[in-house]
């Protein structure tokens, strides 16, 4: 069965039942992983190559699987956490803004930051009822991984990052990632490729305000990162079960934030993709 061509059906709110027979088929089979428990990918890329746009297709698509997007409104408004009066909690700042304002100053801070909030939303639990339900799938806008591999790499080569801020985040990154390993696994990467020039494009469009400073050789240089990690798989990596995660590539250059053939190829490799792992 051909999930393009049925994809128009897919998108209804709740399923038709034909829909939902395909949704079935289109559910994860065990292939190389024997054992039961939800199936956790990571969607990846460059800044705006359109990984939000990306994971509400997902989300139309299989509405059942659980999605995480990027918690990046934490990381405009960050609050007083902890105090007594939890009600009354008062922003202490946006640090996307003041990253990209002072690199040098609170790219460290950022980065611990955006881990933290990252390694919360991939260490929250399922209830019960939602395990026992069929097979599951789980996705996240980007991952701990890319944290580390492509934005904390990047900021320490380009000289945001001192030396010694960056053996001290890959000294607690590894630590903290060997001790949750179990929770924190991912079953594959939705690597969305396009160039830079192309997000650059795409940037401009969305018109984040924190972001309006970024210049092409920026992305470039991300871009690079995600090459060397995920495609040339040159990236030296903490661990080696890391490198051995499947990759799915997806070229995004041609605009797919429309309903038509551009998103139906997606959604069909992405099946496929699943019924691989
Ligand atoms: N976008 C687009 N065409 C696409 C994908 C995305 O025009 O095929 C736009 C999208 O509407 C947004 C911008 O590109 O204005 C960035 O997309 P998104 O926020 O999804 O990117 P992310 O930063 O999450 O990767
Ligand atoms: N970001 C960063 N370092 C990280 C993760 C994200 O500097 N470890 C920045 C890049 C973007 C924004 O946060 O400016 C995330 O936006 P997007 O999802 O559009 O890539
Ligand atoms: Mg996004």
């Amino acid at each position: 069965m051909v999930v393009g061509r049925l994809l128009p059906r897919l998108l209804r709110a709740p399923p038709s039942p034909m829909a939902q027979s395909l949704l079935e088929g289109a559910c994860p089979s065990r292939g190389m992983h024997a054992e039961r428990g939800p199936r956790r990918l990571s969607v990846e890329g460059n800044i705006a190559v359109g990984k939000s746009t990306f994971v509400k297709l997902l989300t139309k698509t299989y509405p059942e699987w659980h999605v995480a997007t990027e918690p990046i409104a934490t990381w405009q408004d960050v609050h007083a956490a902890g105090t007594q009066k939890a009600c009354t909690t008062q922003s202490v700042g946006n640090l996307l803004d003041m990253m990209y304002r002072e690199p040098a100053r609170w790219s460290y801070t950022f980065q611990t930051f955006s881990f933290m909030s990252r390694l919360k939303v991939q260490l929250e639990p399922f209830s019960k009822e939602t395990l026992r339900g069929k097979e599951l799938v789980q996705v996240f806008e980007r991952s701990v991984y890319s944290d580390r591999y492509i934005f904390a790499k990047n900021l320490f080569e380009n000289g945001s990052l001192s030396d010694i801020e960056w053996r001290i985040y890959q000294y607690w990154h590894t630590f903290l990632l060997q001790e949750f390993a179990s929770r924190l696994r991912l079953h594959g990467f939705i690597y969305l490729q396009a160039t830079p020039q192309v997000c650059l494009e795409r940037l401009h469009q969305r018109a984040r305000a924190e972001e309006k400073g970024i210049e092409l050789a920026y992305l470039e240089q991300l871009h690079g990162q995600h090459e060397a990690w995920l495609v040339h798989k040159t990236t030296k990596l903490h661990s080696e079960a890391l490198l051995n995660i499947p990759v799915l590539v997806l070229d995004v250059n041609d605009d797919f934030s429309e309903e038509g053939a551009k998103q139906e190829e997606l959604m069909r490799k992405v099946n496929t993709f699943l019924k691989n792992l």
